[in-house]
């Protein structure tokens, strides 16, 4: 039975502590980073008293859930919740999956700052496992006297914000210990302003299981995973040997700002073996698809033309129950990740060649220099919508569009 799910998320200003000694003037739902998990199953109600403790204004975007246009939490919906205000969310969590919450105003500083959280829909015929883990993957850009750098410079707006800094659910580089012989589920969430992350756990192998809308079809087996700014993505991790130490981290990537080096975000230290009762199924749900791989796109979106045509522009409205092909066409130097607002679509394609698997997606990158087909169906909620690169810095200068959802 459907349950009503209840949270207070007062967004204050925090003393972060990211590591031993070292801490920031941070902004934390309840005073911590990340703020708290929300937990609901699959069809329940969740509502959401946000508290405005901060010096400025802010908003909460419920990333990759479909809510009705007005619970958005987009300036485009709402007024703005001033310091000392409160605003009422309240919604339906229609799909189980992992998604997060964060501000979206002012985001460049304020998701730098902390301001996000996990919200986690769980169904009760998601597969078995030992245990579940979440991490936020983040990082932190610090000046030489280790207080915040300063936002916005002009490098920043061309290429996004990243530091040296690395986090995994608010701690730099932390250590985790799993049981030997144990399977768990780890549900990432790319909540970096900027950073990419091309996952890898010691070259070890694991099973990805899902990614921004919930499940797969059915595992994957792989050793490395790239994950942007904005996306999830669930895998089975395990099972290891007791003693093991395995290194969690993101192998060099090209985003067209150069080769990145190798870089930790975190350890795993194996402990002593526990019983385990996971089961991985070898078929995890039913996709159905949305378009032919080879379908005709009716509205092409040139990112290049987006990057630097500025605020307030309105793309086309779509209409509820009509099928939407997109080609999304990046001719610029750098990456960017696509997300648009409140709906899933499918990738049909990249650059001519079919995606390997169907899969529910709200945030997809689209590399530099190339173009993806993306499918998705407009249900019936109707109002504003937008879309934009998940790259904050990105999104901030304006490479984003509003568009209507009409009946
Ligand atoms: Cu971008």
């Amino acid at each position: 039975m459907a349950a009503l799910v209840s949270v207070e998320l007062d967004a204050q200003e925090v003393d972060w502590e990211f590591a031993p000694g070292r801490s920031i003037r941070g902004f934390g739902y309840n005073g911590q980073v990340p703020g708290p998990t929300i937990r609901a199953d699959v069809g329940d109600t969740v509502e959401v008293r946000l508290t405005n403790s901060l010096p400025q204004a802010t908003t909460i975007h419920w990333h990759g859930v479909r809510v009705r246009a007005e619970m958005d939490g987009t300036e485009a919906v709402q007024p703005p919740v001033g310091p000392g205000e409160t605003f009422d969310y309240r919604f339906v969590v229609p799909d189980a999956g992992t998604y997060w919450y964060h501000s979206h105003t002012n985001e460049t500083e304020q998701l730098e700052r902390g301001l996000y959280g996990a919200l986690i829909v769980r169904d009760p015929k998601d597969p078995a496992f030992d245990a579940e883990r979440i991490l936020h993957v983040d990082d932190l850009k610090l000046a030489p006297d280790g207080d915040l750098a300063p936002f916005g410079d002009e490098h920043e707006h061309h290429s996004g914000r990243e530091g040296d800094v690395r986090l995994v659910n608010g701690r730099q580089e932390p250590t985790f210990e799993i049981p030997a012989d144990t399977v768990e589920r780890w549900r990432i969430i790319d909540a970096a302003n900027t950073r990419f992350v091309r996952l890898s756990l010691g070259g070890r192998s694991f099973s990805i299981i899902g990614t921004d809308g919930g499940l797969l079809p059915a595992p994957v087996s792989a050793t490395e995973v790239l994950i942007t700014p904005g996306e999830r993505v669930d895998l089975a991790v395990g099972p290891f040997d007791e003693g093991e130490q395995i290194e969690i981290e993101a192998l060099p990537y090209d985003r067209g700002k150069g080769e990145s080096d190798r870089e930790r975000f975190a350890t795993l230290q194996v402990g002593a073996a526990a019983e385990s009762s996971a089961q991985l199924p070898q078929t995890l749900r039913r996709i159905d698809p949305l378009a032919d791989q080879t379908a005709e796109p009716n509205r092409t979106i040139d990112l290049k033309a987006l990057m630097h045509a500025g605020h307030h522009q309105r793309a086309d409205p779509v209409r509820v129950g009509e099928l939407q092909v997109w080609d999304l066409v990046n001719e610029t130097g750098q990456d960017h990740p696509f997300h648009i607002h409140g709906f899933f679509f499918q990738v049909l394609q990249h650059d001519g060649e079919p995606s390997p698997e169907l899969a529910w997606k709200d945030t997809v990158n689209v590399p530099r220099r190339s173009q993806t087909r993306i499918a998705w169906l407009p249900d019936d909620r109707p109002g504003e919508w937008m879309y934009h690169c998940h790259i904050l810095e990105h999104h901030a200068m304006g490479m984003m569009a509003h568009f209507s959802v009409v009946r």
